[in-house]
């Protein structure tokens, strides 16, 4: 068995693992990050477009802004139709200049790989098996395979960033973790095409059919969703189901300006709400999608991970810059308390904007009721907005 030592033993190389293994290397900390796919298979994998700028601050602290500023693009609002007409919800107007930034997850993931390539940072692809011990004591380690060996590699802390179906949560007794949990019986079928989006901004829709999303990557890719079973097998949607079925739930303007082309990906997304405390147990740490899931519909997934990854490289550098070790100690507890806001958040916007198996024609009402509402009060449009933008970190 090979041995090796490092500072921060990090499971996962997704957005949440290889942004703090940048974070911290910066700050001279070592670490390594064990990711059990190949690189090529993570950056395949489409995912979240809409950055907060809490996000985007991070992404710039940790030396990968550049090209994130020449390609982006900045968007001060967004649309919700509901009823065949559509309302625009201006986040700048009614925040005092509050925006979001469009660049995709995997344009940031191969960014992250990139600068820790340029500072010969340690990411084992492939590891298979990767088991955390001795999580409790002050000396952690984690094993895993590779190339048929078995390594090992010591560490002070070890983070599972492992995202919803990692390792890490498993190493929590069960007696500690309390799990929170909503499923909800439905599932987005999303795809990409190369095309230009139909507006400038996203459009969020309410209908009778179901809800529907029209997103975009940049002005000539696009990102649509319509919310589908559960169980939906992506193969029974072929180009031309998919546009009339989108086509079916925009309101007209939208359905009649929409470019449409061959689908470059198309895959089913499950939707759930869900948290486990706490995100520490001795020294194991969870940040991201392993500690909490969000349904997309807030667009909070990546943006927690990265607050996430914001207090706790804070908690480690504060600690082995001057043994301050506060920071770690009131980890779960701050991250905890932002996690719940964008819980919340995400959980209002779902069940406002879809058709749950559960409604009713009285749900159905009330859901028309509170959009009628929404944008009569410019406090109601103010409270979305202010969570979209995302709320301001601790
Ligand atoms: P990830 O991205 O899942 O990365 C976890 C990594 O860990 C690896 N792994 C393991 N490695 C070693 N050993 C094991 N046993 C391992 N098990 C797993 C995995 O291979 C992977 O590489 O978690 P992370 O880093 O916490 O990042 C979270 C985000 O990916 C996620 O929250 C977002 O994608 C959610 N999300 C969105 N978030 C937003 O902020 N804005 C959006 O607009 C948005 N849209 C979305 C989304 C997620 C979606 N899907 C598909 C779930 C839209 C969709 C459709
Ligand atoms: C996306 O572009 O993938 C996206 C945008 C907004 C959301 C969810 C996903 O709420």
């Amino acid at each position: 068995m090979s041995i090796t030592r490092t500072q921060v033993g990090v499971i996962g190389g997704g957005p949440a693992g290889l942004l703090l293994s940048q974070l911290l290397h910066l700050k001279g900390i070592s670490s390594v990050v064990l990711e059990r796919q190949s690189r090529d298979y993570v950056l395949a994998r489409i995912r979240a477009g809409v950055l907060e700028q809490g996000t985007v601050g991070l992404l710039h602290e940790a030396g990968v802004g550049a090209r994130l500023d020449r390609e982006s693009q900045t968007h001060e609002g967004f649309d919700i139709a509901f009823s065949g007409r559509r309302h625009r919800i201006d986040m700048a107007g009614l925040t005092g200049g509050g925006v979001v930034t469009v660049y995709g997850q995997t344009e940031v993931t191969r960014d992250l790989y990139e600068a820790r390539d340029a500072m010969s940072g340690v990411v084992i692809e492939e590891a298979d098996n990767v088991t955390p011990h001795n999580v409790e004591s002050d000396a952690p380690y984690l094993t895993y395979e590779k190339n048929d060996g078995i390594h090992r590699v010591d560490c002070d802390f070890i983070v599972g960033c492992d995202g919803f179906h990692g390792v890490s949560r498993s190493a929590i007794p069960e007696l500690v973790l309390k799990t929170f949990e909503r499923v909800y019986p439905i599932g987005w079928l999303g795809i990409l095409s190369k095309t230009p989006p139909i507006s400038h901004e996203n459009l969020y829709v309410r209908h009778d059919r179901g809800f529907a999303l029209c997103s975009q990557r940049s002005s000539i890719l696009s990102r649509y969703y319509v919310q589908c079973a559960v169980d939906e097998d992506p193969d029974e949607w072929p180009d031309e189901r998919f546009w009339e079925e989108l086509k079916a739930r925009l309101p007209e303007d939208a359905a009649a300006s929409i470019i449409t082309g061959p689908l470059v990906e198309k895959s089913v997304a499950p939707l759930r709400s869900f948290v486990v405390e706490p995100m520490r147990y001795g020294r194991l740490f969870l940040a991201g999608d392993a500690a909490h899931i969000v349904p997309p519909t807030g667009a909070k997934g990546l943006n927690l991970a990265a607050s996430d990854i914001h207090y706790l490289s804070q908690g480690l550098i504060h600690f082995y810059d001057r043994g301050d070790e506060q920071g770690l100690t009131n980890y779960s507890k701050i991250a905890l308390r932002r996690v719940w806001k964008a819980e919340r958040f995400s959980w209002w916007m779902t069940q406002l904007l879809h058709r749950l198996p559960e409604h009713g024609a009285f749900d159905r009402r009330i859901q028309e009721s509170e959009l009628e509402y929404l944008f009569s009060s410019k406090a109601a449009m103010t409270a979305l907005a202010e969570n979209y933008i995302g709320l301001p970190y601790e």
